[in-house]
């Protein structure tokens, strides 16, 4: 039996951001996974804890005294079995007591040492004969809100979907096409501009919301001209950074204007019209269920996306279902804790219409599992940047996953024409 657990070694590590992180090994009698934690900056409240009281060494301590031996003799193929004992160590609801974040790491690392032990890529083990589809690309090239430092746009990112590309390689030349075109813009535009890059490898500019729209939709327009595909973009408002629940108003500091929640829709409406918007992320603080119903109502052809709205958890996105808030969900394994639960909510997303976006963190490592989980699950699309190295682990990845599928690969079926 080459996949039966034989030890867990759990370090810190750190991340992009030069935060501390836990990074696990998961070794069975015939194979090995290792994985690292993501961190976000602009979290959902509804997110797991990441790590126990005592932060990422009391969290390294638990997987060498507690849940190691609890691990070892169990066999990595039931990931299932695996993460629900990581469950019943924690005893909790959000992971306080061992961390999502470590639960995440074991996770991940369990599946991938699974996938070792039978010889096979993560995606294959994950995924079967039948995972064949390459996601597209959504890449971050504009950064504001809790991302950006100094003065910038609220809206936290402006993201290049090259939704006409027909390989997942010609997608990602096409983004770091797009990416490179803003920067050179944005020197052109602005003497203060300084080449400054958020965490995730975006463009932070001193530019108002409206000058942001105008520099990504032209360069998606000349690099889809260039290449001869339609090249769409979107954003990230992540709205409950800039959502001021006193005064009830989305606050636009860079361009001095205030909105309602009836203006906020009609902003986002007039968005998605005159940019023909493909993808709209947390228009609506995260539990303005209502507002994502009627922005879903009165557009199309646009991918209206909770974050921090669902959390990647089933019963959040059970309740926007019942009422069509949003037609896709970002997931974020760390936003709840193990593959099985994101899994799960990947399943329940697919079942009823919406589209699952795999994600990465503001604050990441080199670690390029969610590259595999996209193709392995039929995620049609991966949020994951451009540039930056913790990015390009990822991107580099699946363009490795697409070269080994050779013909076998296609692109994923995204409708938003
Ligand atoms: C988001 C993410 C990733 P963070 O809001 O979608 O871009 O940011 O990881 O900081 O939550
Ligand atoms: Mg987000």
């Amino acid at each position: 039996m080459s996949s039966i657990i034989e030890d867990l070694i759990a370090r810190k590590i750190f991340n992009n951001r030069g935060d501390e992180t836990i990074e696990v090994d998961v070794i069975t009698a015939g194979g090995f996974g290792r994985a690292g934690a993501p961190a976000g900056k602009s979290k959902g409240k509804a997110e797991v804890q990441y790590y126990p009281q005592g932060g990422v060494e009391a969290a390294v301590k638990k997987v060498d005294d507690l849940i190691a031996p609890e691990l070892a003799g169990l066999n990595a193929d039931f990931q299932e079995e695996i993460d629900n004992t990581l469950h019943e160590i924690d005893g909790t609801t959000d992971f306080k007591n061992i961390g999502g974040n470590t639960a995440f790491a074991i996770s991940l690392a369990n599946a991938e040492a699974a996938a070792n032990s039978h010889g096979l890529l993560l995606f294959q083990f994950l995924g079967g004969n039948a995972a064949n589809q390459m996601p597209f690309p959504l890449g971050n090239c504009i950064t504001g809100g809790a991302h950006a430092r100094g003065k910038s746009p609220a809206i936290q990112e402006y993201l290049a979907l090259p939704h006409g590309a027909e390989s997942f390689l010609e997608a990602q030349t096409a983004n770091i096409a797009i990416h490179k075109k803003i920067g050179d813009a944005l020197k052109r535009k602005s003497t203060t501009f300084n080449g400054g890059k958020s965490d995730e490898g975006a463009w932070i500019g001193n530019v108002s919301t409206d000058d942001a729209f105008d520099l990504i939709a032209k360069a998606c327009e000349e690099v889809g001209n260039e290449m001869d595909f339609e090249c769409g973009f979107g954003i990230d408002v992540a709205a409950s950074n800039f959502w001021k629940p006193k005064e009830e108003k989305y606050v636009y500091d860079i361009d001095g204007v205030k909105r309602d929640t009836a203006e906020q829709l009609e902003y986002m409406i007039s968005l998605v019209d005159k940019y023909h918007l493909a993808y709209v992320e947390d228009p609506f603080h995260e539990d303005d269920f209502d507002s994502f119903a009627e922005l879903t109502k009165k557009t199309k052809n646009c991918l209206i996306c909770g974050d921090d709205l669902f959390t990647t958890n089933t019963e959040r996105l059970n309740n926007g279902i019942k009422i069509n808030a949003g037609n896709a969900i970002i997931i974020k394994v760390n936003q709840i804790g193990t593959l099985t639960d994101a899994a799960e909510t990947i399943e329940t997303a697919q079942h009823n219409g919406y589209v699952p976006v795999v994600s990465h963190r503001s604050g990441d490592t080199c670690d390029w599992h969610i590259a595999h989980l996209a193709v392995a699950y039929k995620c049609p699309v991966i949020k994951t940047g451009v540039v930056e190295g913790s990015r390009i682990a990822k991107l580099n990845e699946l363009i490795r996953i697409e070269h080994f599928l050779g013909n076998r690969a296609k692109m994923a079926d995204l409708n938003i024409r």
